[in-house]
């Protein structure tokens, strides 16, 4: 390879940075990827505040109205850049297996073969962003380092938002540390003096989101939205580090962490796995309805968590992320009061509509307004009206639209969400999306059989990933996209979690199942959810206190009506029953259908897996 030295390109390279092997990958990617400059990120408000205004003046960003939205921006991406692309994702582990059935696999020497000549001056024209994160807070145990090279500043800025990012990552660094490398081009070169002839490039037709698991890289081509282009999210901190858990007895997760404080001033921590799209952010920042004063819920996380298992015998969590990456249709004051709080300045919002006083708006904020605006701008940059939408269906902001934003602006922000220790996890709480079959919630009667439920998860398909939706597909641990692995060793190494605790003289904490989603007869939803969920987690913590006795039911233990505490909501035994009620017919087709699974994931899929399937059966047999 030329050395960028011999091209001419001066590397820039800051004095603070003292690690020659990343200097020496930094090179070797510059002379690869041949951008017309490297830039240096060093995290500051200052830089924050020129990058976007250098997004501002190339048209991919629009500031929004400082009176209405101080501090915040608007962007539109290419229609065909909306979400992640999963038919698209790799896991490229040496040998196929490693990846398993659930995965997109490709040897690792074909793959580079395949993205040396993408990545072979894909970056002409433009500029090279080296991107120092630490995913965590910074020096802690728990926490891992990476260093992003784009050539997108959308990417630079958001991820000074989701990340710690900046110099302070290289004092961590020092000059031997590890660090994931995460590649990333946006796929569109531009020729000697061209421009871009459209604010938001990207490759509309060639995209590929690699990780190589055992060196432990990200190489990502031809998007530059959320998930494919954000590396430290779903690349690093569940696929990369998922495997790094599996080697080294951790587990990385897509899951919320959240507290919950009773009026005695007792803390819980819980954390809880969902598919994208499914209220993550929501129930990590719920607020207590009425009948639960003095209760008090906190926001570790929204969506990851990383847990390590420590000498006192209790798994440990954090957030590897300091912002929020969250759904913004649906979002009002009435689904989230807090986020709707955590959105009044310096945010990013992509791809939901502009008003004409140039603000942003969604489908779903008619709520809090009583009316959809008269006019607004929708997120294809055409004009949009109530009656346009009701011709056409068109949506004002795209469903899978977003917004970013740090963690800080959060107003029920746990005091201990950058703690370098974590929090203490209490509870685990899997839940799917699901119309029928799967109650509202239940506690699984042992680890295995929590491993169980969270292996067979099924849910309905949402708008974060491209493809259909509203299709039931199983989501083991909401990780199906997420595992950077064979899944059947993934359940194994949750399985193995329980010995390990056991050894050292500890039990897991409990797992619950949960489904907020059943529908009745007339397609409609019949638990509130929301801040209602609160009344769901009230009787995990009961149970936990040994204060509620709970119900065995095929599927676990389940609430009785009465031990639900049901102040200030009308919710009749009827409608309880409605989200509750265990149907044999349904079960007997559910149970075919987790075997239908089980056989799709055979190799390494652990025996207690079946065992548990057949105990089930045995229950389900014996049901009247
Ligand atoms: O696009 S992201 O992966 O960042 C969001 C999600 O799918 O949860
Ligand atoms: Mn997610």
């Amino acid at each position: 390879m030329n050395s960028p030295v011999m091209q001419g390109l001066n590397l820039n390279v800051p004095a603070y940075v003292k690690h020659a092997k990343l200097v020496a990958w930094v090179a070797d990617m510059v002379a690869l990827c041949k951008p017309d400059n490297v830039y240096w990120c060093d995290g500051s408000q200052e830089e924050y505040d020129r990058l976007c205004q250098e997004l501002v003046d190339a048209g991919t960003f629009r500031k929004l109205n400082p009176a209405k939205r101080p501090g915040s921006y608007l962007a539109w991406t290419d229609p065909s850049d909306v979400a992640r692309v999963e038919d698209r994702t790799f896991i490229c582990s040496e040998k196929k297996e490693d990846a398993g059935p659930t995965n997109n696999w490709m040897a690792p020497a074909e793959m580079r073969a395949t993205l040396n000549p993408l990545f072979d001056g894909c970056m002409k024209g433009r500029t090279m962003y080296v991107v120092p994160f630490s995913m965590g807070p910074l020096g802690s145990h728990i926490a891992h380092i990476g260093i992003e090279l784009t050539d997108s500043a959308y990417v630079a800025v958001n991820q000074k938002l989701m990340t710690r990012m900046g110099k302070a990552v290289y004092d961590v660094l020092g000059t031997e540390g590890d660090f994931v490398p995460c590649m990333h081009t946006v796929g569109a070169p531009l020729a000697a003096g061209e421009k871009d002839k459209t604010s938001w490039p990207c490759n509309p037709t060639t995209k590929y989101i690699v990780h190589f698991p055992e060196t432990r890289e990200i190489w990502s081509y031809g998007s530059g939205y959320g998930g494919n282009a954000l590396l430290g999210k779903k690349c690093f901190a569940l696929r990369i580090a998922s495997t790094m858990g599996r080697d080294q007895g951790w587990l990385a997760e897509h899951m919320l962490i959240l507290g919950v404080t009773n009026p005695q001033g007792k803390k819980y921590h819980v954390a809880a796995a969902f598919p994208s799209a499914c209220g993550k952010t929501n129930f990590s920042m719920l607020v207590p309805p009425k009948g639960f004063e003095g209760w008090k819920v906190t926001t570790i996380g929204d969506d990851i968590a990383w847990i390590k298992p420590h000498a006192d015998g209790k798994l440990y969590a954090i957030n590897p992320e300091a912002g929020y990456f969250g759904v913004a249709p649906g979002t009002n004051t009435l689904s989230n009061p807090n986020c709707m709080a955590s959105l009044d300045k310096n945010v990013i919002f992509t791809n939901v509509a502009l008003t004409d006083d140039g603000d942003v708006w969604w489908e779903g904020m008619e709520q809090d307004s009583g009316s959809k605006p008269a006019h607004l701008i929708d997120w294809q940059g055409k004009d949009w009206t109530p009656e346009i939408a009701k011709e056409t269906g068109a949506k004002a902001a795209h469903p899978n639209a977003r917004f970013t934003v740090a963690a800080t602006n959060n107003p029920a922000l746990d005091a201990q969400w950058d703690d370098a220790n974590g929090v203490a996890i209490d509870a685990f709480i899997f839940g799917g999306r699901r119309s029928t079959t799967v109650p509202l919630v239940t506690q699984a009667r042992d680890w295995t059989e929590g491993v169980y439920m969270a292996a067979t998860m099924g849910s309905e398909t949402t708008a974060a990933a491209f493809g259909a939706q509203g299709v039931v597909r199983r989501d083991p641990f909401a990780m199906l996209p997420f595992c950077g692995y064979n899944m059947s060793d993934y359940f194994q190494h949750w399985l193995d979690m329980e010995h390990k605790l056991e050894e050292m003289g500890h039990t897991l904490p409990p797992i619950f199942c949960v489904n907020w989603f059943r529908k009745n007869a007339e397609g409609k939803f019949v638990w509130p959810g929301f801040g209602e969920n609160m009344r769901v987690l009230k009787w995990m913590i009961d149970r936990i206190e040994g204060q509620t006795q709970g119900q065995e039911t095929l599927f676990g233990v389940a609430p009785t009506y009465g031990e639900i505490n049901w102040t200030g909501l009308e919710f009749s035994a009827e409608q309880f029953n409605t989200v509750t009620s265990i149907d044999k017919a349904a079960w007997q087709e559910e149970l075919k259908l987790h075997g239908t699974h089980f056989e799709q994931l055979a190799y390494h899929l652990p025996p207690q897996l079946l065992q548990t399937k057949a105990s089930l059966e045995k229950r389900l047999a014996e049901l009247a």
